[in-house]
């Protein structure tokens, strides 16, 4: 049995009013992460997100990823993450390596940091099937992997998970210049 119809995926989860996401966007085949990310940023504001509680960061590529979102993970400010990038085998001989990685890294970061991260990596055989997924409505995987976002960080808030703080100015749990000794 297929887990669902690509033309037909699963509505976002309402009740993400009151939860806090990152976005991390990969700017490799900026065309194609560029409409992940309105897709992401749909979902999240038709859950109900407000927009001041959707912090959209950028990175050079696919492979960066995991690490931006652990970074992210470990500020304690979001309640999931969502990631974002596309990468086409035709244009990358390492095609496999870096598909890999990044899966691997996220699944890894996810599990290390215990906040959510969702997939929205497009892994494809040519542009013309990454725009084909990175469509209008849910018919877009950064859409898809908001709402898989927004239903996690429902469910982990449910098994007890402290909301995230809204703080911008602690950054890693601690003061800035806390680590050279200040008390500020
Ligand atoms: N990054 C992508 O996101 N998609 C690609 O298709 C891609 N290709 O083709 O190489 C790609 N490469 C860059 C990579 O993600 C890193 O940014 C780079 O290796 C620096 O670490």
């Amino acid at each position: 049995m297929r887990h669902q119809d690509s033309a037909t995926p699963p509505a976002a989860p309402p009740g993400a009013a009151g939860y806090r996401f990152a976005v991390i966007v990969s700017r490799f085949n900026p065309s194609i992460t560029e409409a992940l990310r309105e897709g992401a940023r749909a979902a999240l504001l038709d859950a109900g997100a407000a927009p001041a509680d959707i912090e959209e960061l950028h990175v050079p590529g696919a492979f960066e990823l995991p690490q931006a979102a652990r970074c992210a993970a470990e500020t304690g400010r979001f309640d999931a993450v969502i990631c974002l990038g596309c990468v086409i085998r035709g244009a990358t001989p390492h095609f496999e390596y870096i598909s890999s990685a990044v899966a691997h890294g996220i699944m890894e970061a996810a599990g290390e940091t215990g906040v959510p991260i969702a997939f929205g990596v497009l892994t494809t055989d040519s542009e013309a099937q990454a725009e084909e997924r990175a469509g209008g409505g849910r018919n877009n995987k950064g859409w898809e992997a908001a709402a898989a976002a927004i239903e996690m960080a429902v469910l982990f808030r449910k098994l007890g998970r402290p909301p995230a703080r809204a703080s911008s100015s602690r950054l890693f749990g601690f003061e800035p210049g806390a680590a050279r000794g200040h008390d500020s």
